[in-house]
């Protein structure tokens, strides 16, 4: 007896929840419906909206752009000039003999950023002080960040504005042996803005050390790089 009245319990709770479900899935029908109308209602409305806007607007970028100009000057026409002991505190003197040359060249004819300095038959304490101006002609202003020095393709050194302000004499190993060959005293600090139509003149100084490598020409390449005056920083980012 207790399990018919069990069982027909059972059949009672079974019917009802059946009976719940349909309900509730007729609801969430009737919801899905209404959305849509709503959804609908909306999506006019947005397309409206956007159909309204229309932008149009016109930029420009302005020109980053200098060179090494006119025709780089130096110490030596002809006598030998000679430097004692350091480009510091040593004395410049002219000798009475042209042994050794100099040649400046800049890469290309056109707006160059490189030049190549060639020491033929040196010998040490010959000695020799370069010139040349920087040309802005863009219309952002710009400062030269940094001094490459190239040797055999390789950047072998590098100046920034506060090495320069520590100690602004830079050595060079040309040949890669350990010992310094050039000593390069750079004239002027990296920290001048430039704006169009600027122009500056700039200078550094050559000294051949002891260990310079005999029967050799002392190569060794100057790059600027100029970057964008808000871009600067007085050394390596
Ligand atoms: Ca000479
Ligand atoms: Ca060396």
């Amino acid at each position: 007896m207790e399990e018919q009245i069990s069982s027909s319990s059972q059949f009672h709770l079974l019917y009802r929840r059946e009976q719940n479900i349909k309900h509730k899935i007729n609801k969430i029908e009737a919801i899905f419906i209404v959305s849509i109308f709503a959804l609908s209602g909306v999506g006019v409305a947005y397309a409206a909206w956007t159909d309204t806007i229309t932008i149009k607007g016109t930029a420009t970028t302005g020109t980053m752009k200098w060179e090494f100009s006119g025709i780089p000057t130096q110490g030596d026409s002809g006598l030998d000039p000679n430097c004692f002991w350091d480009l510091e505190t040593g004395d410049w003197v002219q000798m009475d003999k042209d042994v050794a040359n100099t040649v400046v060249e800049y890469e290309q004819k056109t707006h160059p950023h490189k030049m190549t300095v060639t020491i033929n038959n040196a010998y040490p304490y010959y000695a020799n002080h370069i010139g040349f101006k920087v040309h802005c002609y863009g219309n952002i202003p710009l400062r030269v960040w940094k001094v490459n020095f190239v040797v055999k393709g390789q950047i072998i050194k590098t100046l920034y504005d506060n090495d320069w302000y520590s100690n602004p004499y830079v050595y060079l190993d040309l040949n890669g042996d350990g010992a310094y060959d050039l000593e390069i005293w750079w004239g002027n600090p990296l920290d001048l803005q430039m704006h169009f139509c600027g122009t500056v003149d700039r200078s550094f100084e050559i000294l051949v050390l002891q260990p310079a490598p005999q029967g050799k020409a002392l190569k060794f390449t100057i790059e600027y790089v100029a970057i964008q005056w808000n871009e600067w920083t007085p050394e390596a980012p």
